[in-house]
């Protein structure tokens, strides 16, 4: 049970700040944070209605036909600093149209803010990366951007951001919108983690891949031994970038004796892609209450688990009672504790879910709770039938 752990980490909340390695290389992609994760969508129209209505998201841009964008339309979300993009095609044969064919609903874009997205271009490219689109300038009268890309696992790509001095709503094309909330925010203020599925046998390329093209570092790895229910047999490792703002896990399904639920991920998703987005919340009662009332579906652990809890945990903030009544699940590390819970899949595929998490000190993923969840998780892909 191999489980190394970096301590040099915070999160994005905290503050960051660079991670204790004085004598390091000077880092050759600084990352201010996460600018924005785009989505490809069947129908991006309805789906900004669900994150609104359901998730407590605010619709602040549009680009489409009407704005001068030709062949796709895209919604901008936001609450706290998340920003989701939602697009759609608008005829079959373009790309977007392609990838959800394949893919069905399902990120395409990890954004990340850059200082100089031509130096994070050429440095990536040059140690390897695979270029996807030249940096270019985009402009308009608030302003300009430049933009570039990169692919990572699967359909994936990074897109690199350099803001300048943008003053527009988000990008050059998006239009502002102004429109009453259709719900309260649901208190999600920033996205903690964006977890990667890749197939059997490649986790340690793309591991090698963060660190040697995009220069983060290896922070924690999970053996099959860490993960240990009857059947999910999945291995784990997590990257982060210098400033640890970013923090990527990659997951690659283990032999086990059914079907992992990374297999399962893979063959619906038609092979890798982003797994889950962890949003973090500073109160985990009242978000996941609010998602619940608004018909956000959450995995369910055994009442069991709230028996041995305070044994496992010790002392806590919170009210053990009202966690159980949400199926808020709790971990423990050697900094602090975090509490934690992972929606169910977001579409009809058994792709994309969520996890909310509230850190209190803990840098960790919540490795005392991945055999309650992945156990759950299991009883969801028996009755799916791919168990
Ligand atoms: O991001 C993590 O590592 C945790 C645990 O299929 C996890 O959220 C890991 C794998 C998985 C579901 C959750
Ligand atoms: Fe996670």
């Amino acid at each position: 049970m191999e489980t190394t752990f970096d301590k040099n980490t915070e999160n994005e909340q905290a503050g960051g700040g660079l991670s204790g390695n004085e004598k390091a290389e000077p880092d050759f992609l600084p990352l201010l944070g996460t600018d924005h994760i785009e989505f490809y969508v069947g129908n991006a129209k309805q789906s900004a209605y669900y994150y609104q209505r359901a998730f407590g998201y605010r619709l602040t841009a549009y680009a489409g036909p009407e704005t001068g964008l030709q062949g796709k339309a895209s919604y901008l979300l936001e609450q706290g600093k998340i920003k989701l993009v939602l697009s759609s095609p608008l005829s079959p044969g373009s790309e977007i149209a392609e990838h959800v064919r394949l893919h069905g609903d399902g990120v395409k874009v990890l954004a990340l803010t850059v200082e100089d997205a031509v130096s994070a271009f050429n440095e990536t490219v040059r140690r390897g990366a695979r270029p996807v689109h030249e940096p270019h300038r985009r402009q308009d009268s608030e302003g300009e951007v430049i933009l570039s890309s990169i692919e990572t696992y699967g359909s994936t790509i990074h897109t690199f951001v350099e803001r300048k001095n943008y003053r527009g709503a988000f990008l050059p094309g998006f239009k502002a919108l102004r429109r009453p909330a259709l719900s309260a925010p649901a208190g999600l203020k920033y996205i903690d983690h964006c977890v990667g599925n890749v197939p059997l046998g490649e986790m340690n390329k793309w591991v090698r891949f963060y660190e040697d093209v995009m220069g983060f570092k290896l922070m924690i790895t999970f053996d099959d031994k860490d993960i240990s229910t009857e059947y999910s047999s999945l291995m784990s490792k997590v990257v982060s970038n210098g400033n640890g703002y970013i923090k990527f896990p990659i997951n690659e399904p283990a032999e086990g004796k059914k079907r992992s639920q990374i297999e399962e991920y893979l063959d619906f998703y038609r092979g890798a892609g982003v797994q889950h987005l962890a949003l973090a919340t500073d109160d985990i009662i009242e978000t996941v209450s609010s998602l619940r009332r608004r018909g956000v579906e959450f995995l369910q652990v055994p009442p069991g688990y709230y028996e041995d809890l305070e044994k496992r945990i010790g002392l806590i903030d919170e009210d053990l009672e009202a966690l159980g009544a949400l199926n808020i699940l709790v971990d423990r590390d050697p900094e602090g504790y975090l509490l934690q819970i992972f929606t169910k899949p977001v579409q009809d595929r058994p792709t994309l879910f969520y996890e909310i998490i509230q850190r209190k000190g803990a840098t960790s993923f919540g490795k005392g709770n991945f055999k309650a969840l992945f156990e759950a998780i299991e009883r969801e892909q028996a009755l799916r039938g791919n168990l």
